[in-house]
């Protein structure tokens, strides 16, 4: 497969993909998939971002001749957002279906470069590091948010996220700060293909406790995280997606 850039204007055209399995699963014909993608996006309430997400990136992820299933992951209640415990869920849905590498991706986060296989290596990957709206220029050395790929034994080795990052804001630094802590030290491509477009929406507001909740987050990694996941969720498989709705 030869790298390829994929313009702005071409995302939003509605590009042809072949039609995944029910639940958003799709396997590659031409050869047996050694390890499987599991791309998880956690969601609430961006109709519109869902549906151009979602058929962009069966196009996209077509082209890179991967197996893979898309698990959107939402929050179903009016309590901030907690980005962080809705990728511990799906991570734990997609481990429990045998999936081995964990991408996590915001959902409107669109990458523009054939060449940024969605996989996963030996270290985790920050995998957007050139943005459209930040001029494609990475905002600080340590940034580990947006989209990233990971491996579950090393999901599992860190405890995961903290479930603890109520609204916006810290839980991917959190995160960082985990994997530094088990001398993990994620990895990028280079800004070319690491290229993204962020469909446009309002900026949230940031929590106030953010930064209160990251001085101590080495204290709480064993405690807050996978080992103290509880939640009620139902699964469904839509043509698209498997949908995971989280109480
Ligand atoms: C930092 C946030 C991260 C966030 C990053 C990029 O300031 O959670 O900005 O955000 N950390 C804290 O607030 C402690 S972005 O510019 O992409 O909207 O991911």
């Amino acid at each position: 497969m030869r790298n390829r850039e994929i313009s702005v204007g071409d995302v939003f055209r509605m590009q042809h993909f072949e039609k995944p399995n029910l639940g958003g699963e799709y396997i590659q014909k031409h050869c047996l998939p050694y390890k499987k993608s599991a791309i998880i996006v956690p969601y609430r309430n961006r109709k519109h971002h869902l549906h151009t997400f979602l058929n962009y990136m069966h196009y996209f992820l077509q082209q890179q001749h991967i197996s893979y299933r898309i698990f959107i992951v939402e929050q179903n209640d009016d309590y901030s957002f907690n980005r962080a415990k809705l990728l511990n869920v799906g991570a734990l849905e997609a481990v429990n279906q045998n999936y081995t590498c964990l991408i996590f991706s915001d959902v409107d986060l669109l990458p523009l470069n054939t060449g940024n296989i969605y996989a996963c290596s030996r270290l985790p990957r920050h995998m957007c590091s050139a943005i459209d709206i930040f001029r494609f220029n990475l905002p600080y050395e340590g940034l580990f948010g947006g989209v990233i790929s990971i491996r579950s034994d090393q999901f599992k080795l860190v405890n995961g996220m903290s479930n603890e990052y109520l609204g916006w804001g810290g839980e991917d630094d959190d995160f960082y700060r985990r994997l530094k802590h088990h001398n993990i030290t994620p990895y990028r491509f280079s800004p070319q293909v690491s290229k993204y477009t962020m469909l446009t929406h309002n900026k949230e507001k940031p929590s106030e406790d953010r930064f209160e909740k990251l001085e101590r987050a080495s204290d709480r990694q064993q405690i807050d995280g996978l080992t103290s996941l509880s939640y009620n969720h139902i699964v469904k498989l839509k043509s698209l997606y498997t949908h995971i709705l989280v109480k």
